[in-house]
């Protein structure tokens, strides 16, 4: 099933000549409008004429999130603020937000891509999406809603948060798709048990997940905790918000990035020289229809890889892997380079304690030390000293065994660790302190 098969079918050949065509329109916007790239084409000495094929990309410079913040808020916008329709910021950890401004075309062009979305993820209308996704400056929620209304589906704009409610109106309302991050959607399942609702008595069949990093393990804890299919969803506010690239449920095999309006490359995040297809390295993508913030070759900082094999859905798009967390998040502890998402993957396979955890670094002297706290079942807390014991190396072991790092494992009482209903935090490094 498509919601736009021309575009989502397009042979290669074609799609290709699309984006050479929207690619030297955009270079000429930029050049023309956004003092910026004038500025940063200029001090390389290349004009926007010299890209004469899609691997002439390569030539051009990246535009980072410091560039981003540099010109906050609104320094690169390429559309005057009369025709700006809307504006969402990304909550930045640290200093300002980034700051990005849509048109009624970016708007259009968002709805459509999100309705493809939604259509790849198995829903359609007559669905009821269940739109658990925060409304406001962050992306999530009104993303999401408007591709949902342009596929004709019924949302309903519960936003997050209030999770009991959420839970009564999933009920009552019939909801078949839910939409809000992984994390949540356990928060959800734990709150249901509570309540004494038990998800397979729900009509929900798709979870549209994304926003954070998660593992392959968690979805399948979800899947089967939710009784629906968990699906992938990738999107940053920067390119747009949710919805450059979902997996589709026919493969679940990687997510497809809407290459009709984005070009998406893989760079080594040490030297910017792109890798080969299948390699693993920073995602760089490039918007070619984005009318308010148009950016090139955009450095996302999130680690993933991208193959151009066919995939058995006939989508013709490219399609990126799992992001395996972005190099900013990265942990470095005592040199061994670890990802939140693979500590994850360890945890969730182990019976008896919850998927819910949080990291702490520290450094004690000059060593850097990391402890691994996590939820112990209901079932097992009350159990001996012994037994707790013995889970807890068992932690430390396979966590050693896989990623190579050495942690302490500390076990704590069931639902302890904050819960979140956006982005879960899973980090508290104490070392920047
Ligand atoms: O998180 C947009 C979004 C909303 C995507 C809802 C999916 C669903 P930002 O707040 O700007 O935008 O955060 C973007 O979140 O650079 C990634 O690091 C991370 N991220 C988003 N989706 C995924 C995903 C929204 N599926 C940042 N897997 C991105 C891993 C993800 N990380």
């Amino acid at each position: 099933m498509f919601f736009n098969e021309e575009f989502e079918t397009l042979p290669r050949p074609a799609l290709e000549a699309l984006q050479l065509k929207r690619l030297q329109a955009v270079l000429d916007r930029v050049y023309d409008n956004v003092p910026f790239y004038k500025k940063t084409f200029d001090a390389t000495g290349i004009k926007p004429s010299v890209v004469t094929s899609l691997d002439d990309l390569q030539k051009l410079p990246f535009t980072t999130k410091q560039d981003m913040r540099d010109s906050y808020p609104y320094g690169l916008f390429a559309a005057p603020m009369e025709e700006i329709v809307r504006i969402h910021a990304s909550s930045g950890t640290t200093g300002k937000p980034t700051v990005v401004g849509y048109t009624q075309k970016d708007i259009s062009t968002w709805s459509e891509l999100m309705a493809r979305s939604f259509v790849a993820a198995g829903a359609h209308k007559g669905d009821i999406i269940h739109n658990a996704y925060g409304y406001g400056l962050f992306t999530g929620g009104l993303g999401a809603h408007y591709g949902a209304e342009r596929l004709g589906a019924s949302v309903i704009p519960i936003s997050g948060g209030n999770t009991k409610r959420q839970i009564m109106i999933m009920q009552d309302f019939g909801s078949t798709v839910l939409t809000c991050t992984p994390s949540y959607s356990l928060f959800m399942a734990e709150e249901a048990q509570v309540e004494g609702v038990d998800f397979k008595s729900l009509k929900l069949r798709v979870g549209i997940f994304g926003a954070e990093p998660w593992s392959e393990e968690m979805r399948n804890e979800i899947e089967r905790k939710l009784n629906l299919t968990a699906i992938d969803i990738y999107g940053l506010s920067e390119i747009m918000g949710p919805g450059v690239a979902i997996e589709c449920i026919e493969a679940k095999q990687g997510l497809h990035i809407w290459e009709d309006h984005f070009i998406p490359e893989i760079i080594n995040p040490d030297t910017g020289e792109r890798l080969p297809e299948g390699e693993r390295g920073e995602l760089v993508i490039t918007t070619i229809t984005k009318q308010g913030i148009p950016l090139i070759r955009y450095r996302t900082r999130d680690i993933t890889s991208l193959t151009y094999e066919p995939c058995v859905c006939g989508r013709t798009h490219a399609r990126i892997t799992r992001m395996s967390g972005r190099s900013d998040d990265m942990l470095i502890i005592r040199g061994v380079n670890v990802f939140p998402s693979q500590i994850e993957a360890v945890l969730v396979g182990i019976e008896g304690i919850e998927p819910h955890y949080m990291l702490i670094v520290d450094r004690q002297g000059t060593l850097d030390t990391l402890t691994v706290q996590v939820e112990v079942s209901e079932h097992l807390f009350s159990d001996e000293i012994k037994v707790l014991q013995a889970l807890s190396r068992r932690i430390e072991k396979e966590i050693k065994d896989m990623l190579g790092v050495t942690c302490t494992a500390k076990l704590v009482e069931p639902k302890t660790i904050q819960r979140s209903e956006g982005k879960a935090k899973r980090v508290i490094d104490n070392r920047k302190l």
